[in-house]
């Protein structure tokens, strides 16, 4: 579907602001990757941005955010701690996990981002019990569970449609339908590419978005938000995007044979990142891009003082105390 909204100046700087942080965050990720001061892998979610901005742009702060390994987008988009952020994927002590996590685990409780896991479809489950827990305590709360278009092939998957169906919980699927699992594309892995139509078959509206407008994400978003907080039960969201870098690091794949260079350069023409930077005045933009470089340093330069943690922390957490 393809839907827009006119918005208003502030909240088009505001969309902007959270497009550009995210961007320019993973490519100083990618910059410094080759050094070594980054000690997790990296999965990057650079030209996939517009669904964590879409979709977390209206959530209100107690609402949830669970994302998966590729997690830098929607973590920031929640308000997760920049700084805290980066000393983790220093493996710093002052890092979200003390720097034990990495990269593919950020966790910010203080903002709602719920930890994300490196196993394919596991967060679902983890996203659909804490929107349990939400019903049960009657809160006015909703659940994202965000995840990428592999995760759907995990059963886990379905028993979390229907269990969240059944019991109307307060959650929010996002798929980030980025077209491939590592190297495999969808046609090689789905009969049909109707995933919409199979999730409509637990009962669950859905809908696909196909121009990752941020625009378009965040209507779509706002009026699932609204069904689902009036007590409706779950709603399903397929965003088509697509990511820019290999699977995991900060280098390209498009010499590996399995996808086109040509369907990177059209889904850069349609950058929302640009697009969204050329609707500001310039002045507002140069001002927007200029806080966003000056925070990103001051991140990078607190995970680069931050001390390593002390060799007694890896006995910490092992067990339960
Ligand atoms: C249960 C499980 N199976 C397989 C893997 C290996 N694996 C890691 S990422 C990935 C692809 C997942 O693709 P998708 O869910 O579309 O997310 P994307 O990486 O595109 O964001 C696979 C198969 C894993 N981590 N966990």
């Amino acid at each position: 579907m393809t839907r827009k909204n006119d918005i208003d100046t502030a909240t088009g700087e505001r969309l902007y602001r959270m497009l550009r942080l995210i961007r320019r965050v993973e490519e100083e990720v990618g910059r410094i990757y080759p050094s070594d001061r980054i000690k997790s892998p990296v999965h990057l979610s650079i030209g996939q941005e517009s669904v964590a901005v879409g979709v977390c742009d209206p959530l209100r702060p107690d609402d949830v955010v669970s994302a998966t390994y590729r997690s830098h987008a929607g973590y920031l988009a929640k308000g997760g701690d920049l700084r805290a952020m980066f000393a983790e994927l220093y493996g710093k002590a002052t890092g979200n996990a003390g720097g034990k996590a990495g990269s593919m685990h950020l966790v910010d409780m203080a903002h709602n981002v719920l930890g994300s896991s490196a196993v394919v479809g596991t967060t679902v489950p983890i996203a659909l019990g804490y929107a349990f827990a939400i019903k049960q305590r009657k809160e006015d709360r909703v659940v994202v569970a965000f995840f990428g278009d592999g995760a759907t092939e995990e059963g886990v998957f379905h028993e979390s449609l229907n269990f969240a169906s059944l019991k109307k919980l307060p959650v929010l699927f996002v798929c980030e339908n980025n077209h491939f699992a590592i190297h495999q594309p969808l046609n090689k892995r789905w009969a049909t590419d109707q995933i919409c139509a199979r999730v409509e078959t637990y009962g669950i509206p859905a809908e696909r978005i196909t121009d990752a407008n941020t625009e378009t994400i965040r209507d779509c978003t706002q009026e699932a938000l609204a069904n689902i907080r009036s007590g409706q039960g779950p709603a399903f969201l397929e965003c088509l995007t697509w990511r820019w870098r290999e699977h995991v690091g900060p280098g390209e794949d498009y010499d590996a044979g399995f996808r086109d260079r040509s369907a990177l350069e059209a889904w850069q023409e349609k950058d929302e990142v640009e697009r969204m930077g050329a609707a500001l005045d310039g002045a507002s933009r140069s001002r927007i891009d200029a806080e966003i470089e000056a925070e990103i340093a001051d991140a990078i330069e607190f995970a680069e003082r931050s001390p390593f943690p002390e060799g007694k922390e890896l006995y910490a957490h092992v067990y339960a105390e």
